[in-house]
């Protein structure tokens, strides 16, 4: 039983975060997803359209997630991969490098970002619709 564990916002889910969350979900036989906390994601300045707690019940519908825990800061990961035993650390590839720290307890594996596609530009592209521009 390989377990993989994974991080993020998750707002405003596309494509690109199910492609990860998909590729990660292969990489196992259980996939957990630390999902940003509303006062992680100011930490990170991060704005995000949906609560916590939508972003979770949205994720928790996913087909490839298994288990979704919040992400209150940077520090969590090392606890996290101990108390739910994962064997594997995974993102994509823009955090790069980022990990590494935690190789001495599971494998890190980063994965190429899905291009074109993000949750700025999906709620820009929105906003814009709605307030009528083309
Ligand atoms: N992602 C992707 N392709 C995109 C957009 C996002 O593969 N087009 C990946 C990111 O690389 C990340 C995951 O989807 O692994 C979630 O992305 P975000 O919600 O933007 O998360 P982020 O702000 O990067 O937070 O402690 C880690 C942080 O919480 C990661």
């Amino acid at each position: 039983m390989k377990r993989v564990i994974t991080y993020g916002t998750f707002d405003v889910l596309h494509f690109g975060h199910i492609n990860l969350l998909k590729r990660a979900r292969a990489l196992g036989d259980y996939l957990i997803v630390g999902c940003s906390s509303e006062e992680f994601n100011r930490i990170k300045n991060k704005k995000s359209y949906y609560t916590y707690e939508q972003r979770k019940m949205i994720l928790e519908a996913v087909r490839y997630v298994d288990l979704v825990i919040p992400e209150d800061n940077w520090e969590q990961k090392r606890s996290d991969i101990k108390k739910y035993c994962a064997d594997i650390f995974v993102m994509g590839d823009d955090w790069k490098g980022k990990f590494d720290d935690l190789k001495d307890i599971c494998e890190v594996v980063y994965l190429p970002r899905t291009p074109d596609v993000s949750s700025t530009q999906t709620r820009e592209h929105i906003n814009g619709k709605l307030n009528g521009s083309k």
